[in-house]
């Protein structure tokens, strides 16, 4: 009876102690694989952006950018999506479209082109995200 007590008070001193030492093993290794793991995926995200493509609007967090182009009749503008999301180039305001032109720019990186020969104002927006608006100026050649 005594010795089946102490045999298992044995036990139970190694299960506390191997409880211990693997705690104490894990415990320093993880913070500094999470650290790493961190770092590492956002170094590539930031230099992504750098494509070298000449847009003359960039859609960037939710904005055209510049909001108002001028360009003269015959010119093309080309915008690019630098957000990791769909945005649209879709002509005339959210509630009436004129259908002029809609192109989905699906990723960062995308381009859409289009070449404006009639002078005028054209408004332009996003219909993911109608609060995203813009606006080409097409002056007459002089
Ligand atoms: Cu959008």
């Amino acid at each position: 009876m005594k010795r089946s007590t102490i045999t298992s008070l044995g036990l139970l001193l190694m299960l506390l102690l191997a409880a211990c030492t693997s705690t104490g093993s894990i415990a320093p290794e993880s913070p500094a694989s999470t650290t790493s793991t961190i770092s590492d995926s956002s170094f590539p995200s930031s230099s992504e952006s750098g494509s070298g493509q000449a847009a003359d609007v960039t859609i960037e967090v939710f904005q055209f950018t510049p909001g108002e182009l001028t360009i003269q009749a015959g010119e093309s503008v080309t915008w690019l999506n630098s957000d990791r999301i769909d945005h649209t180039v879709t002509s005339g305001v959210p509630d009436t479209p004129t259908g002029r032109f809609d192109m989905t720019l699906p990723e960062a990186g995308a381009t859409a082109v289009v070449s404006f020969d009639e002078p005028g104002t054209y408004a332009y927006f996003c219909s993911i995200h109608p609060h995203m608006r813009g606006t080409i100026t097409v002056e007459n050649l002089s």
